[in-house]
């Protein structure tokens, strides 16, 4: 690797995006023309192959669409007419805008805005995120993905950190629990696979039938935001039927005697009323898990997406530790790697957390539309500068955020690869960089291997990258600290540079020869089958004395959603059906992609899956077109009736373009921008919506 023969150079590197897998890939280079990019062969984890997204990804780096010069706007916010700048017209008057507001109100005038369009240990948010703790502006909290869930797991076992994914292949029974794994974590399913081959069942459980529940032994769908009713309701049927593990909760486990108390008012009978499943499929999957050895449960983050989701990922992580399942490899819960290499990595000397005064105003990143729009902040927000983010088309209540990013005394600054929703609202677009033209470090928060990016090319245009943004706005605005200069190969032996264990033998000479590089863990991968669990008390917890200090229930409870048919009977009789808006593109990576000509093709159009017992009296006939509403929007889309969805519940998929949407609106017009109970993530998988014909619209064919 990175050998010339011929002039043509292969150069490793990895897939940026905001997915468990982080394949490794090789690109084949021939003068300064990336002319092939396929995953690396050798990857222990991701064994050569990419997915339909990232296959075509040199379509993207090539794309006729690309940012690839400073541009200024010209037209109205939205409009998407804009002028070539050179980069030091735009440094300069970024620089000029930003000092003036800083005057007018203070630093925390500025807001930020990121998320996941590179996952990079660089390029995601290092020295952005060192440039705006240091110029004091508003803190974003990062609270989109990951957050509801990890708080749930960690309450309950310490840590997200159970069983590793390999170890999938000795379970016999696997419950993909809220996760479409062939769609969102591909790389995982040929694991599921060889289990299912040597005998595993897998159960799914999901309210839609995704490719995953299709090709599931057994799909359990539940009501949305539901799953502490099941997973309690299981737990009763275990413990009233002696089936959990005696000796494993009593040595490592905390509070069983509170815990079956509360399983009292979890009958099998009530939970099946609550969960919309039949009494018997609870009782026959209690069963099923407390006698099937190796047992696991994986989880990953749709399930989050629900005003209670803490608590059904804290009940279904009391599960393992009820029957013993931590006891043998194959058993436990399967949640997220990430944090393995968190311990490994020098990250605090990467991010400087410390340059963060204690006590700046931070802003959830699910209310950006109510921070942009609410009369009463302040300082109001008078600069929001976006990168790595797409919150037009990602975060939920679309309207609220167009409405704000439309304010004319707003200053907004987008770093992209393309001319997104959000970008066409800049007043300053600047062309970043994609993955083949600059470094960075990878973690993964679905396997164990760190992986090195390097530029396979030279940045294309005038693109520069995240890094390279901010040390130069940085210089432009006066600051000369060292940390706002460090180079790109520098910030990557930072973050290398630990002691862990973990990181044993991994340095930067070994990931530039090999690309990427396990982590040093342990061999046999049993952390809690002696309990050692990382909580305040070494077990698992199923009842918490940390959550009763917040006032929170210290057991695992059901709680319904504000914006459910049990929270909120008024609100559901006016819009009495849920919607769901998962990542059901197969071709989309959350927005990304939803502007290429290719991934749109082969995507066709988004449609709302409705059950026949929903369309019927609404006088819906499969493939006629639907108006979808609540209080927030509306989305107008063509009907595929059937049995995708249970009854009550709609289906639409998320990371459709509004501007490319027919009607102008996509997933998020509908969905609410409230918080979850106690992890700060959204609900946006809460909505209520209603759903009507659009009265003398032709039918369209009905989509696959
Ligand atoms: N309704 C609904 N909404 C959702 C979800 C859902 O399931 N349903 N899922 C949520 C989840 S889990 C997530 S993680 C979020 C994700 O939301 P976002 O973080 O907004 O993710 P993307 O839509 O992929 O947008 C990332 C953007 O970053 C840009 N980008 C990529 N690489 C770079 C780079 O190197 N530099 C710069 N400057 N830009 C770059 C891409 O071009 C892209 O436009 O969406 C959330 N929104
Ligand atoms: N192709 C593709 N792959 C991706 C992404 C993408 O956009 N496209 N996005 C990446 C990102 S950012 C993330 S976070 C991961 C997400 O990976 P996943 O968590 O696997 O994906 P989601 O689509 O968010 O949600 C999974 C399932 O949760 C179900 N669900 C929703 N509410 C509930 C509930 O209350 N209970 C239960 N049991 N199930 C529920 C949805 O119907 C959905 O099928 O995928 C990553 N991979
Ligand atoms: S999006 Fe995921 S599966 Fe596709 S190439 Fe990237 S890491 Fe691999
Ligand atoms: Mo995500």
């Amino acid at each position: 690797m990175g050998n010339a023969t011929l002039g043509t150079t292969v150069i490793p590197g990895a897939c940026p995006h905001d997915c468990p897998d982080r394949c490794a890939w090789l690109v084949t280079v021939e003068g300064n023309r990336a002319v092939k990019l396929a995953g690396d062969p050798d990857h222990p984890f991701t064994r050569g192959t990419l997915c339909a997204k990232v296959n075509h990804y040199l379509d993207r780096v090539y794309s006729p669409d690309r940012v690839l010069h400073p541009l200024r706007r010209t037209g109205a916010k939205g409009a998407g007419a804009f002028e070539r700048v050179s980069w030091d017209d735009a440094l300069h008057e970024i620089a000029t805008r930003l000092r003036q507001v800083i005057a007018r109100y203070g630093p925390t005038a500025i807001l930020p805005y990121s998320f996941s369009g590179t996952q990079g240990q660089l390029q995601s948010d290092t020295m952005s995120g060192r440039f705006f703790s240091r110029l004091g502006a508003t803190r974003l909290e990062r609270t989109v993905c990951g957050s509801t869930g990890s708080a749930g797991v960690e309450a309950t076992i310490g840590t997200t950190v159970g069983m590793l994914p390999e170890d999938l292949a000795l379970s016999r029974l696997i419950i993909l629990w809220g996760t479409n794994t062939i769609v969102t974590n591909l790389h995982l399913w040929p694991i599921i696979r060889q289990a299912q081959a040597a005998g595993a069942r897998v159960v799914v459980v999901d309210p839609l039938t995704t490719r995953t529940a299709a090709a599931a032994d057994w799909h359990v769908r539940p009501m949305p935001g539901t799953d502490a009713a099941l997973a309690l309701g299981m737990m009763a049927v275990i413990v009233a039927e002696g089936l959990h593990d005696a000796a494993y909760v009593t040595e490592h486990t905390l509070g069983f005697d509170a815990l079956k108390d509360r399983l009292a008012e979890y009958r099998p009978e009530r939970a099946a009323a609550l969960t919309g499943l039949a009494t018997e499929e609870i009782i026959r999957l209690a069963r099923a898990y407390a006698t099937t050895r190796p047992a696991a449960i994986r989880v990953l983050i749709g399930m989050e997406h629900h005003a209670t989701a803490e608590m059904s990922f804290r009940a279904i992580s009391c599960l393992p530790a009820l029957i013993g399942a931590w006891r043998e490899r194959g058993g436990g819960l399967l949640h997220h790697t990430m944090a393995l290499h968190g311990q490994a990595l020098n990250g605090r000397a990467l991010r400087m957390p410390e340059l963060a005064a204690p006590g700046t105003r931070a802003v959830n990143m699910m209310r950006l539309g109510q921070a942009l729009t609410d009369p009463t902040l302040d300082p109001p927000i008078g600069a929001l500068f976006v990168y790595n983010s797409n919150p037009a088309t990602t975060t939920p209540n679309q309207n609220l955020v167009l409405r704000g990013l439309r304010r004319d005394d707003l200053f907004t600054v987008v770093h992209e690869q393309f001319l997104t929703d959000t970008a066409r609202y800049a007043d300053y677009v600047l062309p970043s960089t994609t993955e083949v033209e600059h470094w960075d470090l990878f973690t993964s928060w679905g396997h164990t291997y760190v992986t090195l990016n390097r530029p396979a090319i030279a940045p294309l245009g005038e693109a520069i990258s995240p890094t390279e943004l901010f040390r130069r706005l940085a210089a432009r605005m006066g600051l000369d600290e060292p940390y706002l200069r460090e180079s790109d190969e520098d910030l990557i032996k930072t973050a290398l540079r630990s002691d862990h264990p973990y990181l044993r033998g991994v340095d930067f000479e070994r990931l530039l020869a090999t690309g990427w590089a396990p982590l040093d863990l342990p061999q046999d991968w049993l952390p809690y089958a002696t309990g050692q669990f990382p909580t305040p008390s070494g077990k698992c917890e199923f009842s918490s004395a940390a959550l009763a200090a917040r006032g929170i229930d210290p057991l695992p409870t059901y709680l319904p959603a504000d914006e459910s048919p049990a929270g909120d009977p008024e609100r559901a009789a006016r819009y009495p059906l849920t919607l769901l808006t998962p990542k059901s593109a197969l071709h989309f990576l959350n927005s990304s992609y939803g502007n290429s000509p290719r991934h749109l093709a082969a995507e066709r159009a988004p449609c709302l899956d409705i059950h026949p017992a929903d369309a019927a009296p609404r006088g819906i006939a499969a493939g006629e077109r639907v108006r979808v509403w609540n209080d927030r929007g509306a989305v107008e889309l063509p009907a595929r009736v059937g049995d995708r969805v249970r009854p009550g519940v709609v289906a639409m998929p998320s990371g459709w373009w509004a501007s490319l949407s027919p009607g102008g609106s996509s997933a998020n017009a509908l969905t609410p921008d409230g918080m979850t109970l106690w992890g700060g993530g959204g609900d946006f998988h809460d909505a209520l919506v209603e759903v009507e014909r659009v009265s003398g619209a032709a039918p369209a064919p009905e989509p696959e």
